[in-house]
């Protein structure tokens, strides 16, 4: 078998693979089984008179190799600040009105994507399989190609695709089309993101989705199929302290886990408990929202923004309501250790998860793991959210009606405890279907599948190609589950 080559805007140290959670506790069991290469950004920013093009940083891990390589201030002013997190992130989560298109960036965001292409050439190896990863690095494969390489590329984009119309109002769209032409497989959230792609393609007259599914652009086919992200419930529940530290609560808690993005939907989810406490008052002083809303890439000017509403929000709340015992608001802006969580999460009555979009949303799917099957707690979630494709028995809401989200909250904390066992039984039974160990699996089954068949001339993969991949032998082999051997 060869190696995994994974490429992604930042490496994460495979020791402390466990507390990064989310997608790293894969990817670094995947590297416990498979010899690997990860190259990324070492999350330095050289100052004047370092060399920001040196050569780049390897290091033996096992039997992984960590490339990383650092940005120039200019470089990480234009390609990370500027068009990923500008350009790229605002206008996937449809925020258009957000995106910052100025001249430069894309060249800087190519240019780096070309650099990177160059680092990793000459440590290819034939029979390697490269898997690329989110907004940052569209062009990487692209880069690659023109460098002669002719290794599996897989692409999977962590963020939703947004409808055709946003995306063709980017103005660098037909070369974002034509990087993302370049791989053999496209992976997605869900099944809308593909349907957005294909019509980004279609509407852009930048290619065509043939008979059998996959799309014809820029003189290559390539695959695009959904692989939702999911959690390793074993291993979240494992890292919970074995005595809880909570205090004993002395009312209901709604929790919110979100970082502090505007993409994440806080001041509609702020206002809509405030339209609750109004609504319904019977339930004042009972229950409160805690909201942990760590920061995020401070020096975008939106994040600041959206920081000072949600200041400003959660003060007019709890002044408009709070007593001297009770707190309607608890705004938390910092992180905290994920093992806290797990308890956090089991002593809350609602899951609230409401972003405006998001690609899958993690904490949704921790939130119902983290449960007490015997008296589990309510999700809302947002429909925008990727999870709530597979996420169906939660309560469902659409993040953008205050009213609908306040009453959903007053149905949530009446419903019976039958009610909300069967609920939460159905959507544990989702989480464990497809988790994280299947999403890493399923989507390199079908990359190292679509990729041999590409060998014939025409006609390569059927729509069967991604069934027979996912029934396809193990190439990745999963951790033993509890009662196996
Ligand atoms: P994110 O936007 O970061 O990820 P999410 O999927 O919710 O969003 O993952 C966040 C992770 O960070 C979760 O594991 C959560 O527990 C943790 N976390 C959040 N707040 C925390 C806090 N205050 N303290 C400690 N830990 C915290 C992107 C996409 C998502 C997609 C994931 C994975 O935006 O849509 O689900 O990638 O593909």
């Amino acid at each position: 078998m060869g190696r995994i080559v994974l490429a992604s805007n930042r490496v994460v140290d495979l020791s402390k693979a466990a507390q990064a959670g989310g997608v790293a506790i894969a990817i670094a069991d995947l590297l416990r089984t498979r010899p690997g290469l990860w190259l990324g950004w070492s999350g330095k920013i050289v100052d004047k008179g370092e060399d920001a093009h040196a050569a780049p940083n390897v290091v033996e891990d096992g039997t992984t190799t960590i490339v990383t390589i650092p940005l120039s201030s200019r470089e990480y002013k234009d390609y990370y600040l500027g068009y990923a997190n500008g350009v790229l992130w605002p206008v996937f989560h449809s925020r258009l009105d957000l995106a910052q298109f100025e001249s430069g960036y894309y060249n800087r965001y190519l240019e780096v994507n070309r650099r990177f292409a160059h680092a990793l050439k000459p440590l290819l190896k034939p029979d390697d399989t490269i898997w690329v990863h989110d907004y940052h690095m569209i062009p990487l494969g692209m880069e690659l190609r023109r460098l002669g390489v002719q290794n599996p590329i897989g692409f999977f984009l962590h963020i939703p695709v947004p409808g055709a119309q946003t995306f063709l109002a980017i103005p660098e769209h037909k070369e974002l089309a034509r990087g993302i032409a370049a791989y053999d497989l496209v992976g997605l959230q869900t099944r809308v993101d593909v349907t957005n792609l294909d019509h980004f393609f279609l509407d852009g007259g930048l290619g065509q989705v043939m008979e059998d599914g996959r799309t014809k652009a820029f003189d290559r086919e390539l695959l695009t199929a959904s692989f939702p992200v999911g959690i390793d419930m074993e291993s979240f529940l494992a890292s919970r302290p074995k005595k809880s530290r909570e205090r004993p609560l002395s009312t209901i808690r709604l929790i919110g886990v979100d970082r502090l993005d505007y993409t994440k939907g806080l001041p509609q989810k702020f206002r809509a408990f405030g339209r609750f406490l109004e609504k319904y008052p019977e339930y004042r002083r009972k229950v409160n929202l805690s909201q942990f809303a760590p920061p995020t890439r401070e020096s975008v000017v939106a994040y600041a923004d959206i920081r000072k509403e949600l200041e400003t929000l959660s003060g007019t709340i709890n002044g408009k309501f709070g007593e001297l015992d009770w707190v309607p608001i608890q705004y938390i802006h910092r992180s905290t250790p994920r093992r806290m969580l797990i308890d956090i999460f089991r002593n809350s009555r609602i899951g609230f998860v409401t972003p405006l979009r998001d690609g899958m949303n993690l904490v949704a799917k921790e939130y119902v793991a983290a449960q007490d099957p015997d008296d589990p707690g309510v999700l809302i979630l947002s429909r925008f959210a990727g999870a709530a494709e597979q996420l169906t028995e939660a309560l469902i809401v659409n993040p953008y009606n205050i009213e609908e989200m306040a009453d959903a909250i007053k149905i949530a904390l009446d419903m019976s405890l039958q009610e909300r066992k069967e609920r939460n039984e159905a959507l544990l039974a989702a989480i464990r279907t497809q988790d994280t160990f299947d999403w890493c699996r399923t989507f390199l089954n079908t990359l190292e599948s679509v990729h041999n068949r590409e060998a014939r001339p025409m006609g390569g993969p059927t729509p069967d190609a991604l069934l027979e991949a996912q029934q396809a032998p193990l190439l990745v082999p999963t951790r033993p589950r509890a009662g196996q051997s």
